[in-house]
């Protein structure tokens, strides 16, 4: 398989599963078969080791990329397709940007498949949501903020990926276009409240890659339709490909 760096160029509509909250298995079949680029499992509260190896290995049952977000070190379950390192950008607290990570790589260092591993610098702008509250992220900001936000992941942190976070609401369109503009090759990931057509367009036309999280859980048929309205949706502005 290639460097996770590399596949997630091609995530155009990715799946977020939540191992602290249950899915049926026929649910998580459509879920996995909907023809979603990728699944990735992950949470902000009760993730444990054993609910985020049980989620994964039922979703490595079916042909689909399983990524984990790791949100918690003792969570890591080896055998994932990849592992995905947030990196909260506006987080006010020092842990969630460097310190977890260092804690986990002083522990764990010579065993980590770093191809297999990629950086996500998010920038969270819910206030009201649980990732704003735990990792204190100073959610105010102007469209000029998330422009060098972007422009600080891209060029100088070299992450592959930054992530506009809207965890649980519909987000500022005029937002995920100043992170846009201080892209180049990075992806732009989206997330945030889509549950309708017309919002995962904005979001697909703005953004790279648009992640679908709480609609799997609140109205199942419509989330396996989002696959559809972010892969029928052109973007424009896209980051530039090698
Ligand atoms: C959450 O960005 C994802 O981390 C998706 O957000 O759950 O609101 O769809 P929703």
């Amino acid at each position: 398989m290639s460097m996770l760096t590399e596949r997630m160029k091609t995530w155009r509509h990715v799946f977020k599963l939540d191992p602290n909250r249950s899915l049926s298995e026929s649910a998580l079949e459509k879920v996995c078969t909907a023809g979603t680029d990728a699944v990735i499992v992950g949470g902000t509260d009760g993730i444990t080791y054993e609910n985020s190896r049980e989620l994964i290995q039922r979703i490595t049952e079916y042909p689909v990329q399983c990524v984990q977000e790791i949100s918690v070190e003792s969570a890591v379950v080896p055998g994932a397709d990849g592992y995905l390192i947030p990196v909260v950008l506006n987080s006010s607290s020092h842990r969630w940007v460097v310190e977890a990570q260092h804690q986990a790589i002083r522990k764990y260092g010579d065993w980590i498949p770093w191809q297999d591993v990629a950086a996500l610098g998010y920038v969270v702008l819910h206030r009201e949501s649980k990732v704003a509250r735990l990792t204190e992220s100073r959610t105010e900001m102007e469209s000029a903020d998330l422009t060098a936000y972007a422009r600080l992941a891209e060029f100088l942190f070299r992450m592959p990926a930054l992530y506009v976070e809207y965890s649980g609401m519909y987000g500022e369109e005029r937002m995920v276009r100043a992170a846009r503009q201080g892209l180049e090759k990075s992806r732009l990931f989206y997330g945030g409240g889509i549950s309708r057509e017309e919002q995962a367009q904005v979001m697909s036309r703005a953004a790279d890659t648009v992640v679908v999280g709480n609609l799997v859980y609140q109205d199942l048929e419509a989330a396996l339709q989002s696959v559809r309205w972010v892969k029928e949706t052109e973007t424009n502005g896209a980051s530039q490909d090698d």
